[in-house]
């Protein structure tokens, strides 16, 4: 780890949501990794709260519990839970994304929206850094419309399906990194974050 960045632990089992808030951070000064025990991510238990900060209160304190004792103990965890919320189908998939995505896909969903004309829909994502015994917390939101079809190899999980308003009718799958980060729910809350912290190095 870099010796004049700010170490942090990212506490996730996803290595696209980790490699993302590494490259995006690295510009402020610090320097992601995946917490590892015993050379794996955690299984941490994700309660099916309907709220993704209690989700991510949760899954802080089992990090935590996890590292205490270790030299890991000195570092900033940070845990981010997300999803994506459909507003024809009621805010699914929610909380409970990364299941529907393994379960039914992209298509899946793409089924579900078949001859449906609100196609609106957003990213949100929570983010949580414990730092120096306190609790820092932020949030991020993009909202875009689900396509009608898939498209793009970039990006993870939705992004295929998910076409940001705020840029010209490309699905996140077909941005570069950089280009999503600017206007990805994740990216916003990262940013909220590294204003919320000190860092000595800015
Ligand atoms: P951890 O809980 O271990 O961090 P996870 O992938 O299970 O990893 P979440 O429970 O927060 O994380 O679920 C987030 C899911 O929401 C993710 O698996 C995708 O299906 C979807 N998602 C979130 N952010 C996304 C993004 O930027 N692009 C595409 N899909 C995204």
């Amino acid at each position: 780890m870099g010796s004049d960045s700010v170490n942090i632990l990212f506490a996730s089992g996803n290595t696209h949501k980790v490699s993302e808030a590494s490259n995006f951070l690295k510009q402020f000064g610090f320097n992601v990794s995946q917490l590892l025990i015993g050379g794996k991510p955690p299984d941490l238990i994700e309660p099916q709260a309907e709220l993704l900060e209690e989700i991510v209160q949760s899954k802080i304190s089992q990090a935590r519990e996890l590292v205490s004792g270790t030299k890991m103990e000195e570092y900033p965890i940070m845990v981010e839970d997300s999803g994506l919320f459909i507003d024809h189908l009621a805010g699914f998939p929610g909380p409970y994304s990364s299941f529907v995505e393994t379960k039914i896909g992209l298509d899946g969903i793409l089924r579900l929206m078949e001859g449906v004309s609100n196609r609106e829909a957003h990213y949100r994502a929570s983010l949580g850094v414990y730092i120096s015994g306190s609790m820092i917390f932020s949030e991020g939101t993009c909202r875009g419309k689900i396509s009608n079809k898939a498209a793009g190899n970039n990006g993870f999980g939705y992004d295929p399906i998910f076409i940001p308003h705020e840029l010209n009718g490309r699905t996140c799958g077909q941005l570069t990194p950089d280009e999503k980060s600017l206007i990805s729910h994740r990216g916003k809350a990262l940013k909220e974050v590294s204003k919320l912290l000190n860092l000595p190095s800015k």
